[in-house]
């Protein structure tokens, strides 16, 4: 719903006393030779590619701490950001602030989807009930901005990584009562999803991995994670989530090693603990150059397990090893990444969640709508890209060329399981040397880059 001059009854629930934005008004498409920074030049919400309008494939969302909470701060310098919703005051008011700032600032936009962590909505209370309370207090405000704004949840979490309880983890510290408290706390989120109409309910590990092995009892740990997942698992399905619960793969950061490794370990982990029918993943771009793997070999993972839940876009820094969360802007990547989606039937009810913040010295208020429009155009000209490789050029045919003697013969035989370990040697020593068959990597790569 976009913002109106004369304030309608809707305009004013979304933009509640304030306006945090008052120099930027509804962001259009005005296409790629447009000069204006405060304009699209790809992301078309309308525009129909593949049957399906860019709205429908690319489902956008804001992330609720890397916008709204994310003030530039790091290990060597306090925040750079004076956020007009973070002054200092009652709490429960600074956190209706910050909500009117975010309903204002994704309505403008144009996403339809937003994101949170409980204590990104609302004050952590000093005991369990007040922390329910709070995000009670909160749900209702987000309940209201929601019905005026169209906007919708893509996933609620919980933060079970920031408070100093969780320093040895959440579902996997030594310590039970630290475990129960995590779980008061995912029960309180899952509430809240519910509540707001949450689409899935993601986990991610934080800190659920070690610091030190020699400590550390890892089969108990992934034990109890598990236990712990499937308890969450059966009182969200009791209180009517009908969504999918998402696990985030990271390998490392905070802990030195999470036991969310990468999307190959967390299927193996869902195999194991009998939760593939409840659960599927949240890929993200940064975690996968942690992990040593690209974006799109993470995505690919999933999707051929039928995982590929959710994305959280973003990119690294290929010289850093940490999480830069930069927003992102390599056209060659997000086209690889837009290839397997479009392959693959879309995302199976996630979104593209921006997990990206504007960097510490990109301090204007108007940052962060530049930082998403660019996130939105790169996916959206990516997509474009991509459905043409797929609908005009040679690229899914020579791949699938590549197996063709899998499609006839002895190859099909094998497929179907109609030869035994024998009969191979036997196909093999009635054969001449096998062909050298050029894998054409070059071209390959060249055809993507033909139409970018
Ligand atoms: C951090 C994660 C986090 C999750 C939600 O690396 O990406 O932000 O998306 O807890």
């Amino acid at each position: 719903m976009p913002l109106t001059k004369t304030k309608t009854r809707s305009s004013r629930v979304i933009l509640g006393d304030n306006e945090y934005f008052p120099g930027v008004n509804q962001i259009h498409y005005e296409g790629k030779d447009s000069r204006n920074p405060l304009a699209f030049k790809y992301y078309y919400a309308n525009r129909v590619v593949a049957g399906k309008t860019m709205r429908e494939h690319l489902r956008f969302s804001v992330a609720y701490w890397q916008t709204l909470c994310e003030a530039g701060g790091d290990s060597f310098g306090c925040a750079t950001k004076q956020f007009p919703w973070t002054q200092k005051g009652n709490p429960i008011q600074m956190a209706k602030n910050k909500m009117d700032a975010a309903f204002e600032f994704m309505t403008k936009l144009g996403v339809p989807y937003y994101c949170w962590h409980d204590f990104d909505l609302a004050p952590e209370g000093k005991s369990v009930s007040e922390s329910e309370k709070n995000l009670a207090t909160m749900v209702e405000y987000a309940k209201q901005k929601q019905a005026a704004s169209g906007i919708k949840l893509l996933w609620g979490t919980a933060n079970c990584f920031s408070n100093p309880r969780y320093m040895n983890g959440a579902s996997t510290n030594p310590d039970f009562s630290v475990l129960s408290f995590a779980a008061a706390q995912v029960k309180a989120a899952l509430d809240a999803t519910v509540a707001l109409g949450g689409k899935n309910y993601v986990f991610w590990g934080g800190r659920e991995g070690y610091m030190s092995l020699l400590n550390t009892n890892t089969k108990r740990e992934l034990e109890h994670m598990a236990r712990f997942l499937q308890m969450a698992r059966d009182y969200g399905r009791s209180i009517g989530f009908e969504g999918s619960f998402l696990i985030e793969p990271k390998p490392m950061a905070p802990s030195k090693h999470q036991y969310d490794f990468d999307s190959a370990t967390v299927i193996g982990f869902l195999r194991e603990f009998n939760l593939l029918n409840d659960f599927k993943l949240n890929i993200e771009a940064n975690h996968a150059t942690l992990a040593s793997h690209t974006f799109s070999h993470e995505l690919q993972i999933a999707a051929d397990h039928c995982l590929l839940g959710s994305i959280n876009a973003n990119r690294g820094d290929y010289q850093n090893g940490w999480d830069t969360n930069q927003f992102p802007n390599n056209i060659g990547e997000v086209t690889e990444a837009m290839l397997i989606l479009l392959e693959n039937g879309g995302i199976q009810g996630g979104g593209i969640n921006f997990n990206a913040k504007t960097q510490r010295n990109s301090t204007d208020l108007n940052d962060l709508f530049i930082a998403h429009i660019g996130g939105m155009d790169i996916f959206a000209r990516a997509l474009l890209v991509a459905n043409n490789i797929l609908e005009d050029s040679d690229y899914k045919k020579m791949r699938s060329d590549r197996y063709a003697s899998f499609d006839r013969g002895d190859g099909a035989r094998f497929e179907k399981g109609e030869l035994n370990f024998e009969d191979l040697r036997n196909i093999a020593a009635n054969s001449p040397e096998p062909l050298l068959k050029s894998g054409k990597q070059e071209l390959f790569e060249n055809i993507i880059n033909q139409y970018i």
